[in-house]
């Protein structure tokens, strides 16, 4: 029932202006911190409509395992968020297969997924082709890792041009990230300007720790929203965000 489904299911919400609310889980993350039961627990309970597994660095081997325990206990669609081509769990329902457009790192563009490709095909994972945009400033684990410049803040027209590149060349999805933790979140002008240039849902992540945060990316044109980080430190945010996703989607606040 599942299969295949989320790309539609995405692309139906975004044509009635309904907004989803993603859950990050970093398997690194959740052997130290956090406890992943409760969390499904509470996306279960508020409806979280995504989880995305994975990050830029993952230093376990935990992946598959968290993959398996959040499939175990909730119909949630389980996304992977891959830093590597090493990053594919058969397991979960889809995989985000991400090009970023925002760099000029070759085998970010395109080489890992010709290595991941004919592995891929063995799976069942709907595939979800993802031009995955950097934004702000070099200290985050993915801009070190990736070694590709972020699009700075202050560049809206970049990233403008950059989606619109990844949408003409096929990508069903543009996701703007500003990185996990990111001490500044991307700007309400650049996904204002994002949004209004590309058909394609648009989905915003990194540094949004504050309902207002959530209001404003939403409202400016964020399709879907990703937490991570604060979740990670306040549990209680996944009611609170829920809650903020429920109003847009009951009103008319577009
Ligand atoms: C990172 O967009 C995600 O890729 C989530 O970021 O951890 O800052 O919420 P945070």
């Amino acid at each position: 029932m599942l299969k295949r489904m989320i790309l539609r299911s995405l692309i139906n919400k975004t044509k009635e202006l309904k907004k989803s609310l993603s859950l990050l889980i970093d398997p690194d993350k959740i052997a130290s911190d956090i406890s992943l039961d409760k969390i499904i627990e509470d996306a279960n309970k508020y409806g979280i409509d995504y989880f995305l597994v994975g990050g830029s660095l993952l230093t376990s081997d935990r992946l598959e395992k968290v993959v398996n325990q959040i499939k175990k206990t909730t119909k949630i669609p389980v996304i992977l968020f891959p830093g590597s081509n090493m990053h594919i769990c058969k397991n979960a329902d889809a995989i985000l297969f991400l090009s970023l457009i925002s760099g000029r790192n070759p085998e970010l563009l395109i080489g890992q997924h010709v290595v991941a490709a004919p592995i891929l095909r063995q799976t069942e994972l709907e595939i979800l082709s993802t031009g995955y945009i950097l934004v702000g400033d070099q200290t985050t684990t993915v801009a070190y890792i990736s070694q590709s410049l972020p699009i700075p803040f202050s560049k809206p027209e970049i990233a403008v041009c950059t989606a619109m590149a990844g949408e003409m060349l096929g990508m069903q999805l543009i996701y703007l990230d500003a990185g996990s933790g990111a001490t500044t979140e991307v700007s309400e002008t650049m996904i204002g300007q994002v949004k209004r240039a590309i058909g394609t849902p648009l989905i915003v992540g990194g540094g949004i720790n504050s309902t207002q945060k959530i209001k404003t990316a939403y409202a400016a044109g964020a399709d879907m929203i990703v937490l991570g980080t604060a979740v990670e430190q306040n549990i209680n945010f996944i009611s609170e965000a829920t809650g903020i996703r429920n109003k847009f989607n009951d009103s008319d606040i577009h």
